[in-house]
């Protein structure tokens, strides 16, 4: 049986609450990381170029948004936003080494290799990284139960692990990068290379809640489908958009011979697919009523956004 969708907020609220968010996420930010003129300065100095050039700061604003929806504690939720986008500010700074995508441009700034050199970049993701960490194990000032945050830890490491996360998408990406492969292969590649940190910032969020089980697994059906969704458009935009509107490069995947949807079905049919995927996520936060506007409204900025 088909559940029905729940109303979203609509394009100009979801543009303003990213706004107010990335605001929250960067004042945190500006906080908890270590000034630029912390020894050794050029790793702190990259660490913060890379973090503050600007990203739209969506798994925050998901991770937000979750605990918005499920009465969850402020501090808490916040910390964990932070971590979020440390990791994937990480997960951008690896991805555009001359050994992974090679790319000059994000953020529209020139990537942190071209600007530091290849190893200060690594130690920069790496250091990045270990924050994100070490903030969530810490939580200063948020009252969560160890239990929970040792949860949360380890939902975030099987999102980013070798086997279901990050790494195995990034790996198979890679090796997959001039060969024939079938859509179950690209999708394993988007779900874990993109999605499965998007499924994580809505469901580590939820756990922070103590969110019961039953809306867990609604909530991480919703995210699974929205980050599936913003890896095809993310595609999409490679193929369509141009380097202003994106700070970074585009065409790059046909360079490279990447197995994507809109290499793999064509672009109409990806649309279609991303499309399919935002209104199934929607679907899925029916149980929310009213309280779903907000990630609903996020659902349809990423299936229709521009950058
Ligand atoms: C261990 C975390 C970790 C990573 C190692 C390098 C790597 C393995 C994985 C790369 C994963 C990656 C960069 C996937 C692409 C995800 C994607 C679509 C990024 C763009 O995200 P946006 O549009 O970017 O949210 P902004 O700049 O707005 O934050």
């Amino acid at each position: 049986m088909q559940r029905p969708a729940a109303s979203g907020a609509d394009s100009a609220e979801v543009k303003s609450y990213l706004r107010l968010q990335q605001r929250r996420v960067d004042a945190k930010l500006e906080s908890v990381m270590p000034p630029a003129d912390t020894y050794p300065e050029v790793v702190h100095e990259a660490m913060r170029y890379s973090l503050f050039a600007g990203g739209k700061r969506v798994r925050p604003a998901l991770a937000l948004a979750t605990a918005e929806a499920l009465d969850g504690d402020e501090e808490a939720s916040l910390q964990l936003a932070c971590a979020l986008e440390l990791i994937h500010t990480y997960s951008l700074i690896h991805d555009d080494l001359p050994a992974m995508d090679d790319d000059d441009y994000r953020r529209g700034l020139p990537t942190s290799h071209k600007k530091f050199g290849e190893g200060i970049a690594i130690l920069a993701g790496n250091g990045l990284m270990t924050l994100a960490f070490q903030l969530l194990a810490e939580m200063p000032g948020a009252a969560v139960p160890d239990s929970v945050r040792l949860q949360v830890i380890t939902h975030l490491c099987r999102a980013i692990g070798a086997a279901t996360g990050l790494i195995g998408g990034q790996v198979m990406d890679l090796v997959s990068q001039g060969k024939s492969y079938t859509e179950e292969e690209v999708r394993y590649i988007h779900s874990c290379k993109t999605g499965a940190l998007i499924e994580a910032s809505v469901s580590t969020a939820a756990l922070l809640c103590l969110a019961p089980g039953s809306a867990r697994q609604r909530l991480s059906a919703y995210a699974r489908k929205v980050g599936l969704c913003f890896q095809i458009v993310d595609d999409l935009l490679d193929v369509e958009g141009s380097q202003s509107e994106l700070g970074k490069g585009s065409q790059k995947d046909a360079l490279l011979e990447k197995a994507t949807y809109p290499a793999l079905l064509g672009v109409r049919r990806s649309h279609e697919i991303a499309d399919r995927l935002m209104r199934q996520a929607t679907r899925e936060l029916s149980f929310l009523g009213s309280r779903a506007r907000m990630l609903v409204g996020i659902a349809a900025f990423i299936s229709s956004r521009r950058y």
